[in-house]
């Protein structure tokens, strides 16, 4: 490869008038904004073990009282990016959000998409857009770009999720802020219910319903179910995979990041291809190893990491007997060679 010239190659005064005119010779800079072969990720592969996490975030629940904090979460921050960034990766930001019983979290709408990955505890419920929301371990429960969002817990022991958002790249294009607002009127979402048989969508007369966002919440049982069935109707199948989509149109249920659920079969030890996006997994139930490069991470349920772009990784299934699941979120696609996928323009302007 051509060595390129370097800035300190150039006169003294010629750089100075440059920088004068905001002018900037890309050739000094040309390796690292375009480097050979494959990209240089800061994100780092990095495992966020829930036993470690529990007792600080039960922590923050007796120092900040909720209203101080507004949303009380722990950010799992990737020491790639540095942790004041508060990203887990390019694109994606990883919380622990902890609810009290008797505690409730503002109403606000954003512009980044948000989900919530259920991991403890009952009687919790967030409400978006109006559609009250009953949370449960394993549920995925959106919070789309601009619906107003408040969260309440009527049960007797702390509630903990995952928020997974899009914020670092909404944040990179200069569009992330949020609006306050009211308590909101709830009625119950039937999302579920309405879309729970897939492959028979509500007709009102020979118009199918087209809505943005059709299902707000996916629960596990349902998620499970469909898991268990694929595993037995394809017992050769080697990724018992499903992702989580708009049930009217089949494109993915948010339209930045992707969320998909895997369970690995009793044994099983999955190769995953590498692909353009740093990916998050979060363990539902039993417990697994990720290897990546040279690293490992033993996973027990309820452990988060984030595995970089660009590199292959496995999944192993650390029972024999019983299976391990676990979700992920990623971009959509990957980003082909010359194309991004992102989506900033369908972004809502509040
Ligand atoms: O629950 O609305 O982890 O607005 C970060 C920002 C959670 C939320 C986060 C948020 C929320």
């Amino acid at each position: 490869m051509q060595q390129l010239a370097r800035l300190e190659d150039l006169p003294a005064d010629y750089r100075e008038e440059l920088a004068q005119q905001n002018l900037v010779p890309l050739w000094p800079n040309l390796r690292s904004v375009l480097p050979p072969d494959k990209p240089l990720p800061n994100t780092r592969a990095t495992h966020w073990p829930y036993a470690a996490l529990r007792p600080l975030l039960l922590r923050a629940g007796e120092l900040t009282p909720i209203e101080k904090a507004e949303r009380r979460v722990l950010v799992l921050a990737n020491p790639g990016h540095g942790l004041e960034k508060m990203q887990a990766s390019a694109a994606m930001y990883l919380g622990m959000q902890l609810l009290l019983p008797g505690e409730w979290a503002p109403a606000h709408r954003h512009t980044p998409n948000a989900v919530r990955m259920i991991v403890e505890g009952e009687g919790a419920y967030t409400t978006v857009g109006g559609e009250k929301c009953p949370m449960h371990r394993g549920d995925l429960i959106l919070t789309p770009t601009g619906l107003w969002h408040d969260h309440g817990h009527d049960g007797d022991a702390p509630v903990v999720w995952l928020d997974v958002l899009d914020l670092p790249l909404v944040h990179y294009l200069e569009a992330s802020y949020h609006v306050d607002g009211e308590r909101q009127a709830a009625k119950p979402a039937h999302g579920e219910r309405l879309h729970a048989q897939g492959g028979i969508l509500p007709t009102p007369f020979f118009e199918r319903r087209k809505t943005a966002y059709p299902m707000l919440r996916y629960p596990w049982t349902q998620t499970r179910a469909a898991l268990e069935a694929l595993a037995a109707a394809e017992p050769a199948l080697d990724a018992v995979q499903v992702s989580y989509v708009n049930p009217q149109t089949g494109a993915d249920a948010q339209n930045i990041l992707g969320y998909y659920a895997l369970m690995l079969r009793p044994g099983q030890t999955l190769k995953l291809p590498a692909r353009s996006p740093a990916t998050v997994c979060h363990l539902i139930e039993g417990a697994a190893e990720a290897r990546i490069q040279d690293q490992q991470f033993a996973l027990s349920a309820a452990d988060t990491c984030c595995l970089p772009g660009y590199t292959p990784w496995v999944l192993v299934n650390s029972s024999a007997d019983a299976p391990a699941f676990s979700s992920s979120s990623t971009k959509p696609r990957c980003i082909a060679s010359w194309a991004s996928t992102s989506r900033d323009s369908d972004q809502a302007h509040l």
